[in-house]
């Protein structure tokens, strides 16, 4: 969904499998489409990595404009060997960033995405529950779409296409709510979050990972958004059911 404007989620300062630093700055001229995971997450890690593989492919020779990133969320296991590998099965051309646990924390924390590691039967079979969706940027390397898990190629697809011809706004999928509470609520809605909870069986939706509802205009309007959020949840938010 169209998250233009969103003042969140402004730069990816980590390492990439190659020992580079990065910065969104790098990828002007390209549409960027960020993700966050691990390598070893069974089904929904892959399964994002693979639609973004396919519209890369589906764009043909503007393929070579799309700049796929995965951001570890698991830097312990997921080192630079893991991480390049795991790339390779998808797509060569995507990076995968990583850094020190503090700094991945700082910018899961400014993408509002939220991880936290699940134990496992041993030290090293631990699992991450984290959000699923991934951000798209233009060519300008401005946020633009908010992409939901589960969406499919397609969708990404068609967002990517419009971004890399300049981007028209009003060809990216409109945010839920109309043009009224959209650009307000838009970003709130999209960042559910999947991969989580596991044992909760929900995912929450609009809530950062303090628990704490965001969006510009949240902390003014709680009523209006406890009403949204029910509603949403009412509604089912297309989010993975686990287990
Ligand atoms: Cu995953």
């Amino acid at each position: 969904m169209d998250i233009t404007g969103a003042d969140y989620a402004r730069d990816v300062p980590l390492t990439d499998h190659n020992g580079q630093k990065r910065s969104l700055q790098d990828f002007r001229g390209k549409v960027v489409v960020v993700f966050f995971g691990y390598t070893q997450c069974p089904d929904v890690c892959p399964t994002s990595m693979q639609e973004l593989a396919e519209v890369k492919q589906m764009l043909g020779k503007d393929g070579d404009r799309l700049q796929g990133i995965f951001v570890t969320v698991d830097p312990e296991r997921d080192t630079p060997e893991v991480l390049k590998a795991y790339m390779a099965n998808f797509d060569p051309s995507f990076l995968a960033l990583s850094g020190s646990p503090e700094q991945i924390a700082a910018v899961a924390k400014d993408f509002k995405i939220y991880f936290k590691k699940v134990d496992g039967k041993t030290a090293t079979s631990y699992t991450m529950d984290h959000s699923a969706g991934s951000y798209v940027y233009d060519t300008a390397g401005r946020l633009r779409v908010y992409n939901r898990y589960g969406s499919g190629a397609q969708a990404l697809g068609a967002d990517v296409r419009a971004l890399l011809q300049r981007g028209k706004a009003g060809h990216l999928r409109p945010p839920p709510f109309g043009p009224l509470f959209g650009p307000l609520f838009g970003p709130l809605f999209g960042l559910d979050l999947l991969c989580v909870d596991h044992r909760a069986q929900h995912a929450r939706i609009g809530l950062d990972a303090l628990g704490q509802p965001f969006g510009r205009g949240a902390g003014h309007l709680p009523a209006l958004l406890k009403q949204l959020v029910a509603h949403l949840r009412a509604a089912g938010n297309g989010a993975e059911q686990r287990r």
